[in-house]
């Protein structure tokens, strides 16, 4: 595997490469051209600029999360052939540029969903939460902005103002728009880029959706081993993967975690790692990466992975607020450095065991 972290790029984020070069063990980082709009073409120059800054600072690009997904291939629109076409031309010049792992989600209209973006806890840290019935009383006009009013002056990834300043139009799109229909339009679109992803060796990550389950009435497809595994049997390529996120897919205490990683076994093409809290069903926070702070057993989840043959990339999802550093909500350095050297540490732990039961079989 190797350990990354997530990195907006110099005008978004709080945190710096020279920052994110000295945390142990992390040898690249995952980004995005975080100014582009879904379905706008990514120019050359762009790509190796930020590739370039990356490189400078001792750092290698892992992957792209994300290259965004526009709602028209999303909902099936004739304008789809347009959009897939920038897509297709996107990924052939991230290939160019020797970037072979790409995330993306297949959500409709909203990314990922929270009630509160800085839930204080008992230890004076705040995280993102949850709560289902909260979310049931917000009209999806006004989630928009009252996730922003929490975001620390920070653009919200997932939450662009484009998009989300046509809610209207965007909800309208989605009409008559089943799981079925989205499910279609996924595997429609996954056979149009693969042959770009066999020439370049590109892997796709799709993210599960978070929370794993319809908010606001909308369809979602990406939320349990059965469901992941009916797309990925649709498009027979492992280039068709997913990025496995514990948090996301962990915020349904059904989803077995460590089963859907063998069940997955040769597709996961990136891990997110964090942990969370289960309150009650519907209601969660999020947690340390430490295993005995929430809900999740990181260390079976790790050793699945690590069982799994994983050689991909991983990144410390979400971190907590803590030690009074101001970020993007769940961005900070602090609390993601800690979960990278845990997550170090119990892959170290891991493979160490694994090889010394190996050298006492022979
Ligand atoms: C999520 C998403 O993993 C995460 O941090 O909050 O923003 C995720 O990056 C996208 O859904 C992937 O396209
Ligand atoms: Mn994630």
């Amino acid at each position: 595997m190797q350990m990354t972290m997530r990195w907006f790029g110099s005008k978004y984020d709080s945190v710096t490469l020279p920052q994110i070069r000295q945390v142990p063990g992390v040898t690249g980082i995952v980004t995005t051209l975080y100014g582009k709009k879904p379905g706008e073409l990514w120019e050359e120059e762009a790509i190796l600029a930020i590739k370039q800054e990356v490189e400078a600072a001792g750092l290698k690009i892992a992957g792209i999360e994300s290259v965004n997904i526009h709602d028209a291939i999303k909902t099936g629109h004739p304008d789809r052939e347009e959009y897939i076409k920038n897509y297709i031309t996107t990924l052939e010049r991230l290939g160019k540029a020797d970037i072979h792992m790409v995330c993306y989600n297949f959500m409709p209209v909203f990314d990922w969903t929270r009630s509160n973006l800085a839930k204080m806890r008992s230890d004076g840290s705040t995280v993102m939460s949850y709560d289902q019935s909260i979310i049931d009383k917000i009209d999806p006009n006004d989630i928009s902005s009252a996730m922003e009013s929490q975001a620390n002056g920070y653009l919200l990834p997932g939450w662009e103002p484009e998009r989300i300043g046509k809610l209207k139009e965007l909800f309208a799109m989605y009409k008559g728009i089943d799981e079925q229909k989205l499910f279609d339009n996924l595997v429609y679109f996954l056979e149009k880029i693969m042959p770009v992803c066999d020439a370049y060796d590109i892997n796709m990550a799709i993210h599960p959706d978070d929370p794993p389950w319809s908010v606001f009435g909308l369809p979602r497809i990406v939320t349990s081993k059965e469901k992941i595994l009916k797309f990925i049997k649709a498009v027979d390529n492992p280039h068709n993967g997913v990025t496995l996120c514990t948090g996301s897919l962990g915020s349904n205490p059904k989803n077995d975690i460590p089963a859907i990683i063998h069940a997955l076994k040769g597709h996961i093409h990136f891990a997110h790692l964090r942990n969370l809290k289960h309150e009650s069903p519907g209601v969660l926070e999020e947690a340390a990466h430490l295993s005995s702070d929430g809900s999740l057993d990181m260390y079976a989840i790790t050793k699945a992975l690590y069982d799994a043959g994983f050689d991909g990339p991983i990144r410390p999802d979400h971190g907590r607020a803590i030690w009074g550093e101001v970020s993007m909500p769940g961005y900070g350095l602090y609390d993601r450095a800690l979960g990278c050297a845990y997550l170090n540490g119990l892959w170290e732990a891991i493979a160490k065991a694994h090889c010394a039961a190996q050298c006492a079989q022979c």
